[in-house]
């Protein structure tokens, strides 16, 4: 079974709490459930992570080679518009990445349109709450 890192940032420990009309009401507990639910099916498997420190995303990051992970799915939060760190990680790596974000950043502020997760990524999935990712899961089950 495909094992994938699902890795989200800063704040999201607070879903659910806050902010229902941008974030929704789901807790990050209720998108791991979503997560696990998915993968199964799919012959995935998730390991899903939640960190508020920059440093320690790092390096969840580098722990994908010795961890045999065949891709990674990462919500960086407010990271994915600052870190060049996590960017230089993610590029290190060499597994595929999948951005997710539940809120569309391009219909947000300014500052949330630029991200450095993107030039990572192979594909980004942004404004569709928790069904992200579950579409993002989606992309690591191999065809034919
Ligand atoms: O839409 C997303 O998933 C974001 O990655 C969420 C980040 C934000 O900085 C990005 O621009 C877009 C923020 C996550 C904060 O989550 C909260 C949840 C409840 C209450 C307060 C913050």
């Amino acid at each position: 079974m495909a094992r994938i890192l699902i890795l989200n940032g800063p704040n999201l420990n607070l879903l659910g709490t806050r902010e229902p009309e941008v974030y929704g009401t789901e807790t990050l507990a209720d998108i791991q459930s979503l997560c696990e639910k998915t993968a199964q099916p799919l012959g995935l498997t998730v390991d899903f992570r939640q960190s508020n420190h920059e440093g320690d995303i790092v390096s969840a990051i580098h722990e994908v080679v010795k961890g045999g992970f065949a891709g990674i799915i990462i919500n960086a939060g407010a990271y994915t518009h600052t870190s060049v760190a996590i960017l230089d990680a993610l590029l290190a790596v060499k597994v595929p990445v999948v951005e997710v974000h539940l809120s569309n950043i391009f219909r947000r502020e300014e500052f949330r349109h630029h991200s450095f997760v993107s030039t990572a990524a192979r594909g980004v999935i942004c404004g569709f709450g928790s069904q992200g990712y579950a579409l993002a899961l989606q992309t690591f089950v191999k065809k034919g």
